[in-house]
């Protein structure tokens, strides 16, 4: 899965402004008529439903959009060059690669930015007649477009993200909850990227929840899997941080701090988004002893997943109090 990718883009440049005059019988001269450049085409960024991830994005890659069609004869305008349009996955940030400003934030199917806009079409002859000058030879050439370096980022959309230690259970609660295809495993660190599935809340509403790889005491030096993945937690609105309650498991309050300590060597911000502490396995009660706790789930019994699927809904503002 590439998640970043870096590009350049370069509108076509605007077609020249033509220089002719009217050819009409028994008038030597007639007047100036060369016509106008058409404008180049634009580059464009736009989010696609279609598309799933930057990776058939070749790094390095200059889009360069087609120039603009000269002025003509007889007023005649030159043709605009076409839009090149750059499809990416809807949940793209674009990046201006030398300054790291946000140009824009691509969230839905649909956003689109011009990043590199084509040049304007050159004035024909036509523009420059004056009661002084009847036979103008000027007109103005194509604008040039401005090459622009970007930089993509791709985060999964999704409203939830459920992080935890290695083994926790984070899968099997991902596919309890959604249906999702995520894959569970007896080892460590079993998942080795971010999995999405989709969760039912009530009739009319439903939330995406990120299955992640394991977080753990040194991700943000490379253990385990690394962090990589928390990238894909910058769309999420809410935490759940998945407790593992097997014997010989860190006490919860450890397993909590390594968690937010790992969330903000990554990016501070993340700690201002909602969490939810849920304890997995709830058969292992007795290492739970006085421990603060949100919720409790046996995710491969299937125990307390209504529960916490009801705080999440409420968490997320989707409890339902619609009437008929
Ligand atoms: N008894 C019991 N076993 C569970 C529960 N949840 C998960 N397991 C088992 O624990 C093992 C690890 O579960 P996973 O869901 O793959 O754990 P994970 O947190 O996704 O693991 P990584 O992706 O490696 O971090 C599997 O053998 C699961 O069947 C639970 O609630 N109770
Ligand atoms: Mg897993």
């Amino acid at each position: 899965m590439r998640d970043t990718v870096s590009i350049r883009a370069r509108g076509g440049r605007g077609g020249d402004g033509s220089a002719s005059f009217r050819r009409e019988k028994y008038v030597p001269r007639g007047g100036p008529d060369g016509g106008d450049g058409g404008r180049g085409g634009h580059v464009i960024i736009a989010a696609h439903d279609k598309v799933n991830s930057l990776r058939d994005i070749k790094p390095g890659t200059i889009f360069r959009a087609p120039s603009g069609g000269a002025g003509g004869k007889s007023g005649k305008y030159g043709r605009a060059g076409a839009d090149l349009v750059v499809r990416v996955p809807a949940g793209t940030s674009v990046m201006d690669a030398e300054t790291g400003e946000l140009l824009a934030d691509l969230a839905a199917n649909g956003d689109k930015i011009i990043v590199s806009a084509g040049g304007s079409g050159g004035r024909g002859n036509m523009h420059f007649a004056t009661p002084k000058n009847r036979v103008p030879l000027e007109f103005e050439p194509g604008g040039e477009s401005e090459e622009r370096a970007l930089s993509l980022e791709y985060s999964i959309p999704s409203e939830t993200a459920v992080i935890g230690f290695p083994g926790a259970g984070k899968s099997t609660l991902v596919r309890a909850l959604t249906g999702s295809r995520t894959p569970v495993g007896e080892y460590d660190f079993t998942t080795r990227k971010p999995y999405i599935g989709v969760c039912g809340a009530g009739e009319f509403a439903s939330f995406r929840m990120l299955d992640m790889p394991a977080l753990a005491d040194g991700s943000s030096e490379g253990r385990g899997v690394g962090n990589f993945f928390l990238r894909h937690l910058r769309r999420v609105e809410l935490i759940v941080l998945l407790i593992d309650s097997r014997p010989g498991a860190p006490e919860p309050e450890a397993q909590v701090e390594t968690l937010l300590r790992e969330l903000a060597a990554y990016d501070p911000e993340y700690l201002e988004k909602k969490r939810l502490v849920v304890y997995n396995r709830r058969d292992a009660e007795s290492a739970l002893k006085g421990a603060a706790r949100d919720i409790e789930i046996d995710a491969a019994r299937g125990e307390g997943l209504e529960d916490l699927r009801a705080a999440i809904s409420q968490s997320l503002g989707l409890t339902e109090d619609v009437e008929n």
